[in-house]
């Protein structure tokens, strides 16, 4: 007996794909989206298929991406911010509302929606996690996005 396994390949074939990038820590940020870029444009992605918006703070990521969503331009948005912990609960806020409301987006419209935001309690966390020890969380997200519309695809969307 064999069981059927429905799962997304990693090529991409004519997809367009959106990227609501924060502007704020644009040092991590800026390493996140490159990571991202450059895996769409490796797993065959065209430039032209690919959309930077950019938004002040990951506070305002949520949003940009439920307009995206709207306009129905996107097989898949990727959002790229970085929330660092400081002194106060700030951190707790902008970051738990931020990966609420990517998700909601996701859900509400349909469209895959990858968090390659960082919520990290120190900047040499980030720095880690931007391309360098830990990988690139960009990459990894913007890997995650293909793959979501590779299976949305076969699931019948
Ligand atoms: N925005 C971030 O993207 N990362 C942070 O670490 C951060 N901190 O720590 O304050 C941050 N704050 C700004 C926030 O996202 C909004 O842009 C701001 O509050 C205005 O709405």
């Amino acid at each position: 007996m064999s069981i059927n396994t429905v799962e997304g390949s990693l090529v991409v074939e004519g997809a367009r794909f959106g990227l609501a990038v924060s502007r704020f820590n644009s040092l991590i940020v800026d390493s996140l989206q490159r990571g991202a870029v450059d895996c769409l444009l490796r797993h065959g992605a065209k430039e032209r298929d690919i959309e930077v918006v950019k938004v002040p703070g990951a506070h305002e990521i949520p949003l940009v991406a439920q307009r995206m969503a709207a306009m129905e331009k996107y097989d898949a948005i990727i959002a790229l911010g970085a929330v660092i912990r400081g002194a106060t609960p700030h951190f707790d806020y902008v970051a738990g509302e931020c990966a609420k409301g990517l998700a909601a987006v996701g859900q509400r419209y349909g469209v895959p929606v990858a968090f390659g935001v960082l919520t990290v309690d120190t900047i040499e966390q980030a720095v880690e996690r931007a391309g360098t020890k830990a990988g690139n969380k960009g990459g990894d997200a913007a890997l995650t996005a293909i793959e979501m519309v590779n299976l949305l695809k076969q699931l019948g969307r």
